[in-house]
């Protein structure tokens, strides 16, 4: 078979941003407090006790980081909407005019600009009204999230065609109910993160309808951060480590969206220990699993990079010797492994038989800043990319349907609980005077998407 040097014609070349991350402006047009501006004004909960109050002011200078984008040769933005901009404390009845209309001129320039707007509805910074009563473990939320979407999508719906309804719901119910890493700050509470999880993809499944009804000709989806995970030797032991955190991090996503069903062994195994009973799985109801298995136009998928697992409930000495190599890391200490991404497209058609992807983000974090010149040489990030895209390349000509790729991040950003201390962006951002420089790898990534994809030296 004749393999194609370039990505196949009208594939989406992007860059991703989120609300919080870089739109300030915490109370600007009604805007309510989500759980991120509580959260991030917890003493100790981020790095330096950074907080998002303006991050990059994007809510004042998005003229000027469309033009940033325009000049990068981007034909597709993928940002969020911050749910307490248009329901201040998430139970009103109407939406706040001020949050859509600051939505819906953001979408008018964009479009002017021949780059067209990837709509993310949840990013995490839900309205704290709702955390205040229960977040995403209660089921109330279900329908706060249907209303929200019904009326987001009514509004932006006849220019918007593409729409995700959550970013990595692991993040929220893992890092948040497990961890502690994210609001509300739970340690080691899985039925509170299991249900939280369950309402997450059930909300899911619920606003499709509703944004297709509001949107003709639309794309409807769901990103989920996604990995490869290896046992860090053959032990059995990190076998079985390695089978549940697949389970945790990859199946409890993916087999309600694809196969109407949970992964049992990942409830068997957290019952075994008893951090679950039987009776913390009946906020599962009937008919859930049709609704969350509701068919999606597109899987938004995130990899960053690959899970290497030991079994940490054993001791060292009674395990087998690691014989899985750890490559380079980036700063946040994330192993590079661009083969990846390639596995788990592969996978993702193979066992679930997706057939239309996004990579909705993908990138690392460098802390590269202006040399005496004020150039960026981050050369380290080109290498990512460049490594990352190939293997994107190959799994298309292996089959896979990948239709777009975004890079994360168009800009340097709050990085939730490190603060301003990662940097992901293609562009540098000075977070004291929001100067904004261009890096080495925003000129690399606009001659690569100028040519398609033909490789880039
Ligand atoms: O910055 C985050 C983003 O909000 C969600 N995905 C991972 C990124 C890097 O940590």
């Amino acid at each position: 078979m004749h393999k194609q040097n370039t990505f196949q014609k009208n594939f989406i070349w992007g860059a991703a941003t989120s609300s919080y991350q870089i739109e300030g402006a915490p109370t600007a047009g009604g805007k309510g407090p989500s759980v991120w501006d509580i959260f991030s004004h917890s003493p100790g909960k981020i790095k330096n006790n950074d907080n998002g109050d303006i991050a990059c002011n994007h809510y004042e200078l998005w003229p000027q980081d469309i033009t940033l984008m325009k000049e990068l040769g981007i034909n597709a933005y993928r940002f969020s909407i911050s749910w307490p901009r248009i329901f201040p404390t998430g139970i009103e009845s109407k939406p706040n005019q001020s949050g859509l209309d600051f939505y819906s001129k953001l979408v008018d320039v964009l479009l002017e600009n021949n780059i067209t707007p990837f709509v993310t509805l949840n990013h995490w910074d839900i309205p704290q009204g709702l955390e205040e009563i229960g977040g995403w473990p209660n089921r109330e939320i279900v329908n706060e999230f249907v209303k929200y979407s019904y009326h987001t999508s009514n509004h932006l719906g006849d220019r918007v065609k593409y729409w995700i309804t959550h970013n990595e719901p692991w993040c929220v119910s893992y890092l948040g109910y497990v961890i502690g890493r994210k609001p509300p700050g739970l340690i080691q509470n899985w039925p509170k993160s299991l249900a939280a999880a369950h309402h997450l993809m059930l909300s899911h499944g619920m606003a499709i309808p509703e944004i297709r009804s509001n949107s003709d000709n639309s794309e409807v989806g769901i990103t989920l951060n996604l990995n490869t995970a290896v046992p860090a030797s053959d032990s059995k032991y990190d076998e079985d480590a390695c089978r549940f955190y697949d389970g945790q991090f990859n199946r409890l996503y993916l087999n309600p969206l694809y196969k109407s069903e949970y992964p049992d062994d990942v409830f068997e195994y957290l019952r075994s220990r008893d951090w679950i009973s039987q009776s913390d799985l009946n906020f599962i109801k009937d008919d859930d699993l049709n609704i969350i298995s509701t068919k999606t136009d597109f899987l938004g998928v995130n990899y960053y990079s690959r899970g290497v697992i030991r079994n940490e409930e054993i001791d060292e000495k009674n395990n087998h010797t690691r014989n899985v190599e750890i490559g380079e890391k980036t700063d946040f200490g994330w192993e590079i492994y661009p083969p990846g991404i390639y596995d788990l497209l592969i996978r993702l058609k193979n066992e679930y038989s997706v057939n239309n992807i996004y990579i909705t983000e993908n990138g690392c974090s460098y802390g590269d800043g202006p040399n005496s010149e004020g150039k960026i040489r981050d050369t380290r990030r080109i290498k990512y990319f460049d490594s990352h895209l190939k293997e994107l390349k190959r799994s298309i000509q292996d089959g896979v349907q990948c239709n777009g790729y975004f890079a994360w991040s168009l800009m340097d950003n709050f990085e939730w609980a490190e603060g301003f201390s990662q940097r992901f962006g293609l562009v540098w951002v000075d977070f004291e005077t929001q100067e904004r420089i261009p890096k080495d790898s925003y000129y690399w990534y606009q001659k690569f998407i100028s040519s398609n994809g033909i490789e880039v030296k």
